[in-house]
């Protein structure tokens, strides 16, 4: 990223043409840009006014609204300003040349509006990255996610597991600068034990989660998996109502796992569409079913398919998976208990299919209220501090010394306070902001 006193503009609205463009300014020239810009000249703080953007030449941009806003109180931090012009492109390219013609001012890159923020703690890591996840959500449900976390309540989670951290390593450090006093171990072991203890269940508890936060954030995985030919690439089709795997009556011509997006009961998911698990008949093939198993196994949801006119045989499926027989239309299947029955062909019994996928997925999805984890990064975060909790209570147990037993629960907290970012690590930074759009 680049230099931070640089003046940053961008276009924070919708790809042109639209009705309205808002055009976003932050840095230290923003005064001075408005000063000049806005033809009637900087306006009062945070009021909004009508009137005519020029550029230095004096040269109409276009009319509309602006609104100056000084820092600290900005969304960055810094002074900012917001232009509502009318949407279409040259007006826009016309109001950032005439931005950018300002020294030290440039475009911004992707995120870097909340880098800012996040630098002039504005808003932490877990917050910055819920923002992100506000403007990507398309469901209510990652909505809703992206709120709690945006809003701060995961990181004040966060925070008070910290304190307790904290709290417990300053009932340590008695123990350690009064090692000689006959009773300071016994008086502080009980209380650090508890403490710790008690973070230990609750880390347990928030990693419990079925990866719940991440599975609505990034999407339920389903895998359709069965006997070549069953019609797993025809049902996966029909899903996603378009040809997206290769149909065909020669076994094994699913290879690769195939893969489509969709949103089922408010979920975003993704269902795979995998290679016939058979004896292979080439190397090639044969990969496709190793993967074929791997996704069934990583997968949230496996509908297992047998076709009508073959062997049907479900002993492979597990509890919780679907079980559906195809190709109802070639040969009469009977009716039986937890069991489905279409043909991909008709379209026969499809929206049952659909409905029970549905109600699985949004089940799963509202299993937890607020869930805690939303992505990856947290998990190891929290896996890390958990797994150093853990080896400060065991040497705790066996007898260990107080400064070690400090140095790894300094260790746990050090994990929770990277988590919201308090302990830059750049490349963190950089993987997390780099995931924002230009303008945000
Ligand atoms: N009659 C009938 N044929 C089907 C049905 N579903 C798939 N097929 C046919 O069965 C063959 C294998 O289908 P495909 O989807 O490629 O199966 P996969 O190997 O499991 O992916 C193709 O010729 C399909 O047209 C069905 O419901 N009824
Ligand atoms: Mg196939």
């Amino acid at each position: 990223m680049a230099d931070a006193r640089d003046t940053i503009c961008a276009l924070a609205s919708g790809p042109p043409p639209s009705a309205i463009a808002i055009v976003r300014i932050s840095g230290p020239r923003v005064r001075e840009i408005c000063a000049s810009v806005f033809e009637a000249g900087l306006p009062a703080p945070r009021r909004s006014v009508f009137g005519r953007f020029v550029d230095v030449s004096r040269e109409t941009i276009d009319e509309g609204l602006g609104i100056f806003m000084p820092g600290p109180k900005s969304y960055t931090g810094e002074d900012t300003a917001e232009l509502y012009l009318h949407g279409g492109s040259a007006v826009i390219d016309h109001a950032l040349d005439a931005i950018c013609e300002f020294p030290d001012t440039r475009l911004a890159e992707p995120g870097e509006f909340t880098r800012r923020a996040f630098e002039n703690g504005r808003v932490d890591l877990v917050e910055a990255e819920g923002i992100a996840d506000l403007i990507d959500a398309e469901t209510r449900a990652q909505k809703s996610l992206a709120l709690n976390q945006l809003d701060g309540a995961l990181s004040a989670q966060y925070a008070k597991w910290r304190e307790k951290l904290v709290e417990a390593l300053a009932l340590l450090e008695v123990s350690i600068d009064f090692p000689d006093e006959e009773d300071a171990p016994d008086e502080t072991t009980s209380p650090v034990t508890n403490v710790l203890d008690s973070i230990r269940h609750a880390f347990i508890e928030a990693l419990q989660d079925d990866e719940v936060g991440e599975r609505i954030r990034e999407g339920f995985r389903i895998a359709i998996v069965g006997p070549p030919n069953a019609g797993k690439s025809s049902l996966l089709n029909r899903l996603a109502r378009r040809e997206a795997a290769i149909v065909s009556d020669i076994p094994g011509t699913t290879r690769d796992v195939v893969e489509v997006r969709l949103k089922i009961g408010g979920q975003i998911v993704w269902i795979a569409d995998t290679a016939g698990l058979r004896e292979a008949g080439d190397a090639i093939e044969a990969e496709g079913i190793r993967r074929a198993r791997e996704r069934a196994e990583a997968a949230d949801l496996r509908i297992h398919l047998r076709a009508a006119d073959e062997n049907v045989d479900f002993s492979e499926a597990g509890a919780g998976d679907l079980n559906v027989v195809n190709k109802s239309d070639r040969k009469a299947y009977p009716a039986e208990e937890g069991v489905f029955i279409l043909s991909t062909l008709t379209g026969d019994g499809l929206a049952d299919l659909e409905s029970a996928i549905a109600d699985i997925v949004s089940a799963k999805a509202n299993r937890t209220i607020a869930p805690l984890i939303t992505r990856k990064r947290h998990r190891l975060s929290l896996q890390t501090s958990l797994f150093h909790v853990e080896q400060a209570l065991d040497l705790l147990g066996r007898g260990g010394g107080a400064e070690l037993v400090a140095e790894d629960v300094r260790l746990a907290a050090r994990q929770l306070s990277s988590l919201v970012g308090e302990i830059g690590v750049e490349e963190v930074l950089g993987a997390v902001f780099s995931s924002f759009c230009i303008g945000k």
